[in-house]
């Protein structure tokens, strides 16, 4: 039975990967975070009863800043493959907090291959490194492919390209096995709720569903290749069963705006939106309902009118620096790794919609029942 371990195992992609590991019928091993909540809600329905027989999935407490207890965990698990997922993954957040995400994105993947080569591991465990599209930054080129140089926009993008470099050189000069994935932007119904795919698919549930007034966003115009989360981990899978090792760029091909993104999602639940304004005084405004399809999805649109602003822009969420264009060019995995992609942009789009609707009828059920906050001092 293979064995694997993946940091940010908590996480969407994590979430995801552990089950497709399993289904695979490897030994999974994740490393969580301590919290002071629990913070397992991604994969707690493939988490078994560790007093049960026939146990595949196990989780160890750690941190990628704490090199000692990733080498004990590394020794006792003994890993074939090492999927390195736990990152501060959110671009803005890292503007703030710039020391730590160095510390977590760039040094923690040092920490992972230098345990391997501390532990002699290097001949038997292959590494996987969550790299990024976001390395591209500053358009040199498009579509961006495995040849296109980097050119870093943010505290987070910089912290990665260390872990992108240190993952070629480990690989370079002590023959690991270690690759990079370049993932472009990759979405889900279990995409943490501030990136913007989510931000949007959760409030155009609850903006329909009478919840919310209006949702706030910053920069309208950024263009982002988006796929899905599930078609993503299995690529992360497949560059680790080639024969060599090496660096790939998992995209659709195809770059769509936000104001694009934030127009099918109303569109999804029934609701037409329009664009007008510019810059920090652009919004959307609804300009027409489908009644058909919201009675099909049991929505009573009644609560909007025609007119109603329901975007506006935050100029707090611009970023210092921004990535204005991703599109990646992912012929090499499509060739080389035979991935494919399910999931294009509208079949994304509906999956969100479809989950977060039923997310929010679900915290409508209980506002109207009384259950909306639970105060643990009353
Ligand atoms: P998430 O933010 O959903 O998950 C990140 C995971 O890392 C969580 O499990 C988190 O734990 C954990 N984590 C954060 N800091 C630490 C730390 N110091 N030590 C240990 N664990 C930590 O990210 P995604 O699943 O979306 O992304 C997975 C990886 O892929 C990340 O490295 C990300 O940067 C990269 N990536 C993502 C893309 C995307 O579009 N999703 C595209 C390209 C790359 P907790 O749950 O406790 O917060
Ligand atoms: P990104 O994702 O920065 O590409 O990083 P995010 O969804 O945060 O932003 C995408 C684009 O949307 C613009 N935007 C907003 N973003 C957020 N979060 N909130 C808003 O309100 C908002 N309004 C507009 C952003 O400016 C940006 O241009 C993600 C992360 O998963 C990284 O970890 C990963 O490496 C890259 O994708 C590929």
């Amino acid at each position: 039975m293979k064995v694997a371990l993946i940091t940010g195992v908590t996480g969407q992609d994590g979430a995801y990967l552990t089950e497709f590991l399993l289904k695979k019928g490897y030994f999974v091993h994740g490393i969580k975070r301590r919290s002071s909540l629990f913070n397992t809600d991604r994969i707690d329905h493939l988490y078994q009863d560790q007093h049960e027989d026939n146990v595949k999935f196990k989780l160890h407490y750690g941190d990628l800043t704490d090199s000692t207890n990733l080498i004990r965990i590394i020794q006792e698990t003994q890993p074939d493959e090492i999927y390195n997922l736990a990152a501060m993954s959110h671009v803005r957040v890292s503007f703030e907090m710039p020391e730590y995400t160095a510390n977590a994105d760039g040094i923690g993947t040092l920490r992972i291959l230098e345990a391997i080569r501390t532990l002699g591991l290097t001949k038997k465990t292959k590494v996987y490194q969550a790299s990024t599209s976001e390395l591209y930054g500053l358009v040199q080129a498009v579509p961006q492919s495995e040849s296109t140089p980097f050119y870093p926009r943010s505290p987070y993008a910089v912290a990665k390209i260390y872990g992108y470099w240190i993952t070629v050189n480990y690989r370079e000069a002590y023959g690991m096995f270690a690759c990079n994935g370049i993932l472009f932007n990759h979405e889900s119904p279990l995409r943490g709720e501030t990136f913007v795919t989510r931000k949007i698919t959760r409030a155009a549930s609850k903006i329909a569903l009478g919840l919310q007034k209006c949702l706030y966003l910053g920069n309208l115009s950024a263009q982002r290749d988006w796929g899905h989360a599930k078609d993503y981990i299995e690529a992360m899978w497949l560059i680790l069963q080639q024969e060599k090792p090496e660096d790939y760029v998992i995209a659709t091909g195809i770059t769509t705006t936000v104001r694009d993104f934030v127009r099918m999602s109303f569109a999804e639940l029934g609701i037409t939106i329009e664009f007008s304004g510019k810059d920090e005084n652009e919004k959307g405004v609804i300009i027409d309902v489908d009644a058909e399809k919201a009675k099909t999805l049991g929505l009573n649109l009644n609560v909007l009118h025609l007119g109603q602003t329901v975007v506006k822009v935050d100029p707090k969420y611009f970023r210092p620096t921004e990535v204005d264009l991703l599109l990646g060019d992912p012929s090499k995995s499509k060739n080389q790794l035979g991935w494919q992609p399910k999931y294009d942009l509208p079949a994304l789009v509906k999956d969100m919609i479809t989950s977060d609707l039923k997310l929010m009828k679900k915290d409508e059920f209980l506002k109207q029942g009384g259950y909306q906050t639970l105060n643990y001092f009353e």
